[in-house]
């Protein structure tokens, strides 16, 4: 069966967007495509964070979902968060458009995102290439521009 979700991303700033997330089957990658506007041009950290907590903002969402208790990586990487879906990069008009197509997050199952946040960051994923300690947690992606939880869809 085919299981449809959806993000809206929201800040404290300029930074919005939306995304959708399509999964043919429960064994299919999950593809997800959408726009995120009003970003500085090159970059961004993109990933699933664990929780669908946005009291406080983007940083209710905790760190990266990780379920395995893995370093942080880059999504093609062996060792990678289950959340680590890498960079989207800004255009010169400071958009982003999302074309990601990614075999371990998944729409059921012990990986599902769903009712986790999507976080954009200000800064550049190293994908845990960055020879410190903070590189193997967060990519020092930096701040979180904008969130949202990801919902079912229809
Ligand atoms: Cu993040
Ligand atoms: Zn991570």
């Amino acid at each position: 069966m085919v299981q449809k979700a959806v993000c809206v991303l929201k800040g404290a700033g300029e930074t919005s967007g939306t995304v959708l997330f399509e999964q043919e089957s429960d064994s299919s990658p999950v593809k997800l495509t959408g726009e995120i506007v009003g970003l500085t041009p090159g970059e961004h950290g993109f990933h699933v964070h664990t929780f669908g907590d946005n009291t406080n903002g983007c940083i209710s969402a905790g760190p990266h979902f990780n379920p395995l208790k893995t370093n942080h990586g880059g999504p093609n990487d062996a060792e990678r968060h289950v959340g680590d879906l890498g960079n989207v990069t800004a255009d010169a008009n400071r958009v982003a458009k999302i074309n990601i197509t990614d075999s371990v997050i998944s729409l059921t199952g012990p990986n599902s995102i769903i009712g986790r946040t999507m976080v954009i960051h200000e800064k550049k994923d190293d994908l845990g290439k960055g020879g410190n300690e903070e590189s193997l947690k967060t990519g020092n992606a930096g701040g979180r521009l904008a969130c949202g939880v990801i919902g079912i869809a229809q």
